[in-house]
């Protein structure tokens, strides 16, 4: 593939905003452009807003009445490409941009910037295969060759077509001319291409950051992908290789801006995949894969002779997924990236560095986890659990390093606090069960947990002395709408709104900073604060926000669902506190948070649970004292847990579940919302200190096909990744501008003998006496000390008054063209 991009322009001019340029023709160049543009000068054309479709175009035939007596008041008569004419309200009708703005490469330089304009134009552009302003294709294009990164190789943006490379490019760039640390933050929805791109911008990173011969790092870092997907994606509906976990790797160079080590830092794996997938959906890729190893492979973990359909954990749903090969997967991972027996004396092919003991230790988690779903509890007489089958007690305990007779007789009936005295509670067969799943669970997190860390590790080497900058990379799911939301939602909406307001508060401060050395007359805004309302309903320790409302609910001892939601209901439900972020909701199961992508309706049932993570601490501790030190570490601060403790201890609602006692210290919080609102702010402290740079993927339909957009669906993403909401704000500013020079050779020609040829006009005083003529409402532009700004529409506006001028012109033309024939 040697398709490269081309940047051939004709004549025209570059209209800057938000620091890029987009191109508008001079001339109309094609007699298809001039079809096309005369079509549309005959008639007003304009979107209207459409229940099935987004958005469909019509032309309006009568615009409304002004008087407010008229029953067409604020009505629009417009007829649809199909003929049928109607009344419509005018709040849905929009005005569409002219056809030379087709596929125009960065959206916020429409000049009729509305919804339905930016749908059309990224169709429009899909088709074209023009992803970037991202759009994920679906299918192989040619446009990641080698000649690709060579020609986005410091090249300004602007200067060639959006591309993934030019966004990894301008970071790098920036960073090695003094810009400090960059930040590269994907998000989208599940599917639309966030993992992909970061693949690629880190692949660009390693191929512009090193010296001729590729070094061992940059290797390893491009090697910690496939790992990392190994055990943290899953076949889903919405794709294939579903990232269930999110991540920021930091690229860390040295002084000379070569790459010396990297960093990963992870968010919210979802556990509950392990225990349960709908049909159509997968288990973590590495159970299959493990499953399709060689036997001698699999008896070692005695898991030989058996494969995906039998086991508990992997036979409920679905098995293979197309066009991948699960075994010739598992030999990549070890051969390639853990060199298992082929290589292991080749220290080049081991890549990662993992000795024999610590990539068996990985696979023996897995292998202990497909063996606890197949422990078969029944209940015995009085409704006490019993587990009759030894022997897969003995496996589980085999692989874990721990006695099984202890580990049988801590599951059905393990000691709990009664008063001072420690006693022995029997189980139901339901508690059991619960308590493996959640030992399951548990083992695989701390399993990602530790590879992530161990990766880290063999990542930064000796040589993470040297680091002197960093570029971070950001791949973290997407704002999410279900139609139940539970924590899970809650937990990565809330991710989402930080990151937006951070968005809008990087955005938009460039922005200002702009008018500001321009010197045009502004207040300042911070566009951030309005999403501050929301965060502090979520984060707030005072008033109790929904985090910490949790929190506390989770400490007391009789703490419930519908506890915590009558305390939020008292809290935020009357008052005016949350701004009307909270409200009640309908069945009075859960609550709505108004978030900026849309509200958001909760339900809280089980979140107690979900929060707390109860484990068996009998259990807990006897992993901790493992014979396999690779358990024992994993259980550690479990070890000295022998003594009853002063902090209270917390039963569930049936006071029959220990929970985990309250813990504090590095690295092992309280609960799954403390912890993920701690690593948020982290991130977001490290993310403010960066410059940073932001890409919306976008999923083009629900069908992982190629090819194909559905507008409604588009419509609903650009929504909640916050472009709309860009647009709202930069509708408030002035998002248009030229230099003085560029509008007064563009539009001089609309007044006409206003500036004399003959005599110099400085820059400034020219737009002056050009604007003045044009009687422009002087509210929609500010002159500045190089360029008009203008408000958004103006430059659209003032583009057709120049088009049918010229076309006058040229009509004028022919015409004596004709006659002198
Ligand atoms: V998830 O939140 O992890 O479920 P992502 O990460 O947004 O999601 P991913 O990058 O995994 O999506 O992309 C999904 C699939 O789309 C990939 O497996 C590819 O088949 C396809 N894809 C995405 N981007 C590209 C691309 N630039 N070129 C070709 C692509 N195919
Ligand atoms: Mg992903």
């Amino acid at each position: 593939s040697t398709a490269s991009p081309s940047s051939q322009r004709v004549g025209g001019t570059f209209i800057h905003s938000h620091g890029t340029k987009v191109f508008v023709p001079d001339r109309i160049d094609s007699v298809q452009d001039a079809v096309n543009q005369a079509r549309f000068s005959e008639k007003r054309w304009v979107w209207i807003e459409d229940e099935a479709n987004g958005y469909v175009r019509a032309q309006i035939i009568k615009d409304s009445e002004k008087s407010p007596r008229s029953p067409r008041y604020g009505k629009i008569e417009v007829q649809y490409e199909s003929g049928h004419t109607c009344l419509v309200s005018s709040d849905k009708v929009y005005p569409m941009n002219p056809p030379k703005f087709d596929r125009v490469a960065d959206m916020a330089e429409l000049t009729h910037l509305n919804e339905p304009s930016v749908i059309h134009n990224l169709t429009l552009r899909y088709h074209a295969g023009e992803i970037y302003a991202t759009v994920n294709p679906y299918r192989k294009l040619p446009i990641y060759s080698q000649e690709y990164i060579q020609s986005y190789r410091g090249r300004r943006r602007g200067e060639l077509p959006p591309h993934i490379y030019a966004v990894a490019d301008q970071a790098y760039h920036d960073m090695v001319h003094g810009g400090g640390d960059q930040s590269i933050l994907i998000t989208g929805e599940s599917g639309a291409g966030k993992t992909e791109n970061t693949k690629i911008v880190i692949q660009y990173l390693a191929a512009v950051a090193n010296t001729a011969v590729r070094s061992e790092i940059e290797q390893q870092i491009l090697q910690a992908n496939p790992i990392l997907e190994a055990f943290g994606n899953a076949q889903t509906i919405r794709n294939n290789n579903s990232s269930r976990f999110g991540k920021f790797i930091r690229i860390k160079f040295n002084n000379r801006s070569q790459i010396c080590g990297a960093n990963i830092e992870w968010y919210l794996l979802e556990k509950s995949r392990v225990h349960q997938q709908t049909r159509q959906e997968r288990n973590y890729h590495v159970f299959y894969q493990l499953l399709s190893a060689d036997e001698s492979f699999k008896e070692d973990l005695l898991l030989g002779g058996k494969n995906a359909r039998d086991y508990n954990f992997t036979k409920k749903s679905s098995i293979t997924i197309e066009g991948v090969d699960d075994g010739e997967d598992f030999r990549n991972l070890i051969v390639n990236h853990y060199p298992l027996y082929l290589y292991s004396e080749n220290k080049s092919l081991d890549i990662m560095g993992l000795s024999e003991k610590e990539k068996f230790n990985l696979f023996r988690i897995v292998a202990a986890v497909l063996h606890l779903g197949d422990i078969n509890v029944t209940p015995n007489f009085r409704d006490r659990a019993d587990i009759r089958d030894f022997k897969s007690i003995e496996r589980v305990c085999h692989l874990l390093g721990i006695p099984a007779q202890e580990f049988k007789k801590s599951l059905l009936s393990p000691r709990i606090k009664a008063g001072r005295e420690w006693v022995n509670q029997d189980r139901s067969a339901e508690q059991v069960q619960a308590s493996l799943v959640a030992l399951a669970k548990t083992l695989y997190e701390r399993n990602f947990g530790s590879l992530v860390e161990r990766i880290n590790k063999g990542l930064d080497g000796q040589k993470s002395m040297e680091e002197h900058q960093f570029i971070g990379v950001l791949d973290i799911a997407g704002f999410e709408i279900f139609d139940v939301n539970s924590f899970e939602q809650l937990c990565i909406n809330y991710t989402n709104e930080k990151l937006q307001q951070f968005f809008n508060h990087s955005m938009f401060e460039l922005e200002q900073e702009e008018y500001k050395n321009e010197q045009i007359e502004w207040s300042y805004i911070d566009f951030g604060l309005d999403l501050q309302p929301t965060i502090n309903l979520i984060e707030k320790a005072n008033p109790v926000g929904i985090l910490s409302c949790l929190e506390e609910e989770c400490i007391i001892p009789q703490g419930s669902d519908k506890g915590l939601l009558q305390k939020l209901n008292k809290e935020w439900g009357n008052n005016d506190k949350s701004e009307g972020k909270y409200q009640k909701n309908r069945f009075d199961d859960g609550f709505v948070v108004v978030h900026y992508a849309g509200k958001v309706e909760y339900s809280t049932q089980g979140w107690i649970e979900k929060n707390k993570d109860p484990l068996n601490e009998d259990v807990t501790r006897l992993l901790a004292r493992s014979t396999q030190p690779y358990i024992g570490k994993l259980f550690e601060e479990y070890l000295h847990d022998n003594e009853p403790t002063s902090s209270p201890i917390v039963g569930d609602h049936n006071n029959v579940i220990e929970f985990s006692k309250l813990r504090k210290g590095t690295g092992s919080f309280r609960t799954v919302g403390q912890r993920h609102k701690q690593q948020l702010l982290a991130l977001m402290n490290t993310l403010e200190s960066t410059h940073p740079r932001f890409i919306r993927c976008i999923l083009p339909n629900s069908r992982k096909r190629g090819g194909e957009i559905q507008n409604k669906l588009v419509l609903n993403q650009l929504r909640c990744n916050g472009v709309l909401e860009g647009i709202r704000i930069c509708r408030k500013g002035f998002p248009n501008r030229l230099s003085f020079d560029d509008f007064r050779k563009r539009y001089e020609i609309l007044c006409p003998d206003q500036l004399p040829a003959d005599r110099f006009i400085y820059g400034r005083k020219a737009c002056e006496i050009l604007l003045d003529t044009m009687e422009l409402d002087p509210e929609r532009y500010r002159i500045g000390l190089t360029k008009v700004f203008f408000k958004a529409t103006v430059l659209a506006e003032l583009e057709e008054i120049r088009e049918r001028h010229v076309a006058n012109c040229m009509s004028g033309f022919q015409a004596m063209c004709r006659r002198y024939m």
